[in-house]
């Protein structure tokens, strides 16, 4: 069986020991990293989902699966990328919304950007909207980005665009918003400046972003 599929098997199995086993032999045979997360863990956890969907999987199954993934990931986070955190790019404020516990995906997201030389300051998961802004702000960050799983809890991306023009803050920050039920057309209707599907479209967004904010756009 192919490496990837080894993974996707080991991640729906919730089999942390197998997990972590894959993710050193990613680095062992100098697999991309990035290309393990998308295509092994991320479908995994994917059909994951599903199985929890069709009540072949519960609760207990999808924490144990989600800290299989979560032990692999701290194996691979050191090999994602060279820049580390310089900042050379900008600064970025990122969190799970406000009501959502998903973390998994917002800390690749936040792996990546810091590998690609940002600063990232990471707010957690079930952030309020007010607090986003309030880092942003104190960190006078270039980015704001928030990451909703659930389809109840993407619905405060609107309000944190909202709550910026209320606080005559729109033009300071640039906001980029991601998550599984988000898409491009949603970003736009909540007021985002930005989108990504996945990790490496986070960072180019923010980069894009941070670009068009230096150039006063
Ligand atoms: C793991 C998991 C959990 C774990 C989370 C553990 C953790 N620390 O994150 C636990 C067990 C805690 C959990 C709890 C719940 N979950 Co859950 N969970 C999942 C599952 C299986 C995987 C999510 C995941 O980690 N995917 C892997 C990551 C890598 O992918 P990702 O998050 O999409 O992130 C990528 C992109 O979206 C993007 N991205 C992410 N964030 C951002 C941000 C920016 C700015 C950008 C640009 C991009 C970006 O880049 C990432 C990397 O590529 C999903 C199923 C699914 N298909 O998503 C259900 C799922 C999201 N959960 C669901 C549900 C219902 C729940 C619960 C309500 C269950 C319950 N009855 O209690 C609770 C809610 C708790 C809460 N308040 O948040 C539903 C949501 C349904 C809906 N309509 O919204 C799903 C879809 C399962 C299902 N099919 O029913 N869950």
């Amino acid at each position: 069986m192919k490496l990837f599929e080894q993974i996707v098997e080991a991640t729906v199995s919730g089999d942390q020991e197998r997990c972590m086993a894959l993710a050193r032999e990613v680095i062992d045979k100098g697999v991309d990293p990035l290309q393990a997360i998308e295509l092994g863990y991320t479908k995994g956890m994917t059909i994951v989902g599903d199985k929890f969907s069709r009540m072949e999987y519960y609760l207990p199954e999808l924490i144990r699966c989600a800290d299989a993934m979560k032990a692999a990931m701290d194996i691979l986070k050191p090999h994602l990328g060279k820049g580390r955190d310089s900042g050379v790019q900008g600064l970025i404020v990122i969190g799970t919304i406000q009501g959502d516990l998903h973390d998994l995906g917002k800390n690749i997201v936040k792996t990546m950007l810091q590998a690609a030389g940002f600063t990232v300051h990471d707010l957690g998961c079930d952030v309020q909207v007010r607090s986003f802004i309030d880092k942003a702000e104190e960190q006078d960050a270039d980015v704001i980005a928030a990451s909703a799983i659930l389809t109840t809890t993407m619905a405060y991306m609107p309000d944190l665009v909202n709550l910026l023009s209320d606080m005559n803050l729109r033009d300071r920050f640039k906001v980029m918003v991601g998550g599984a039920p988000v898409t491009p057309e949603y970003a736009k209707e909540a007021g985002a400046d930005g989108y990504g599907e996945n990790a490496a479209e986070a960072v180019e967004t923010a980069k894009r972003l941070v670009q068009s904010k230096k150039g006063g756009n």
